[in-house]
């Protein structure tokens, strides 16, 4: 999967080059590219914001250099989704990225300030399939979080990017519900011990247990994903 960064922080973005998307950047599975949206600007200060029409606070990134990036980033590739981080889009989730992980190709754009000029969101419309996602309801700084978090969560599900597939069906939200709690050795610690059942060496309980689990700690936690399913 080829992955392009657009921000005027590009070296947020050095934290990809670690861990396991750093291991599968390596290995040829992720290829990730990272642009400096102040590379596309032409003025002596490298502008990429002004105030906002209609007045109010903030500023808002200015369309010429995003639409100049975007030009040069999707070329004349027609099959890109660009993927606008931003506190008013669709809430990004697992099934998203389960979706956004078949994808060929994905760019990023990511905004700062009070947003970008709406009409870049409309131009990126013409020439490729663009989402508006969101990581969630709070309000960050920018979108370098938020593409991160993102590219992390949809790089993981790529083929050949986790080691082991099994690791990726057995997890929190893969089926709708919060995983169950997990143990390991030693068997008792600081007066704690593991739930026997996990000892019992009976398979079917512990499948009945866990999922028990699953669910008492899904109403407890999350109630909301229970309505949901
Ligand atoms: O708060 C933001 C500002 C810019 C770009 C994205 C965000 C955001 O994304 N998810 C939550 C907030």
């Amino acid at each position: 999967m080829r992955l392009d960064v657009v921000s005027i922080f590009p070296e947020f973005f050095s934290v990809l080059d670690v861990s396991l998307l750093g291991k599968a950047r390596q290995q040829g599975v992720l290829d990730v590219h990272v642009h400096d949206l102040r590379d596309y600007t032409h003025d002596r200060h490298r502008t990429v914001d002004d105030t906002p029409y209609g007045g109010g606070a903030g500023m808002v990134m200015k369309p010429e250099p995003w639409g100049e990036a975007l030009d040069d980033v999707l070329g004349d590739d027609t099959d890109a989704v660009v993927v606008f981080t931003s506190p008013a889009g669709e809430r990004f989730s697992q099934s998203i990225a389960r979706e956004l992980a078949f994808e060929r190709r994905i760019v990023f754009a990511c905004g700062r300030y009070e947003g970008i000029d709406q009409r870049v969101v409309d131009h990126a419309r013409g020439r490729a399939r663009v989402r508006e996602l969101s990581l969630g309801d709070y309000v960050l700084n920018g979108g370098e979080v938020a593409a991160t978090a993102m590219i992390e969560a949809i790089g993981r599900l790529v083929p050949g990017v986790v080691g082991n597939p099994d690791s990726l069906t057995e997890e929190s939200h893969e089926d709708g519900l919060l995983e169950y709690p997990s143990y390991t050795k030693p068997a008792a610690w600081r007066g704690l011990e593991v739930p026997p059942i996990l000892l019992s060496g009976n398979h079917a309980a512990i499948a009945a247990w866990r999922r028990e689990q699953q669910l008492e700690r899904t109403r407890r936690m999350r109630p909301d994903l229970l309505e949901e399913s």
